[in-house]
């Protein structure tokens, strides 16, 4: 049976790359620069959001894609009394999101318009680690509250990411936390990653991301 079960589980995949492709070239087109980011319940991948919107909303145009597995929209409400133009995606219950609901969401943001599209994925540590949405880099809000041997335990996320953010740093005196486990096991599964270690709640650490992000925009564009 399972000879039958890889093939259908590869097609899926398959589909879903063609999809990203697809996001990726609509984007593109529109010189969009797009962000997905990944985290677990509560670490903060809203809160991380809204302080990116703050620092870059003067001199950028952000439209935001906000993922949930209900029809609570919670995060999506945050984004639009910032100002921004939010997407609220219900995947039904599914554990992440996909290309094809990406695909689905961005004619509903004015694209032509935007330089940033920031995509907030369901609360998730190792489904949405398998679905490329075709944005221009994934980010992973890791936070210090949830321990030290995440990478270990959740190797795959911490692979595919081309940006690492440590958030909660502010509460580093009151939890175990040792950063140097942490490093070493981000640095055998993704040697050299970008990494931001930062304080939603205090500020602390935003504005090293904020001119990174900045920068790498500004690329995409020449690029
Ligand atoms: N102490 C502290 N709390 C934070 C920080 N960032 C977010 N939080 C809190 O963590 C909780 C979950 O944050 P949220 O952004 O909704 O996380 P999400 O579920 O990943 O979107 C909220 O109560 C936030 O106020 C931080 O840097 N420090
Ligand atoms: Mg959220």
């Amino acid at each position: 049976m399972s000879a039958i079960r890889v093939p259908i589980v590869e097609k899926i995949f398959d589909a879903n790359d063609q999809i990203a492709h697809q996001n990726k070239q609509l984007m593109a087109q529109n010189h969009v620069y797009a962000i997905n980011i990944m985290a677990s319940p509560g670490a903060g991948k809203t809160s991380f959001i809204l302080q990116t919107i703050k620092h870059l909303q003067s001199e950028f145009k952000i439209g935001v894609i906000e993922g949930d597995t209900a029809a609570v929209t919670i995060d999506a409400d945050k984004v639009a009394a910032a100002g921004m133009p939010a997407v609220q995606i219900n995947t039904g219950g599914e554990c992440h999101l996909d290309a094809s609901m990406i695909s689905n969401a961005l004619p509903q943001l004015p694209l032509d318009e935007l330089d940033l599209v920031i995509v907030e994925n369901v609360g998730n540590l190792i489904c949405p680690a398998a679905f490329d949405l075709g944005t221009t880099i994934n980010l992973l809000v890791a936070s210090v509250p949830e321990g030290d041997d995440k990478p270990y335990k959740y190797p795959n996320i911490y692979r595919g990411l081309n940006v690492l953010v440590i958030n909660k740093t502010d509460l580093k005196p009151y939890v175990q936390f040792d950063m140097d486990y942490f490093t070493r096991g981000v640095q055998l599964l993704n040697p050299g990653l970008t990494t931001f270690p930062v304080s939603c709640r205090t500020g602390e650490g935003i504005a090293p991301w904020i001119e990174w992000l900045k920068a790498e925009i500004l690329a995409s564009r020449q690029g």
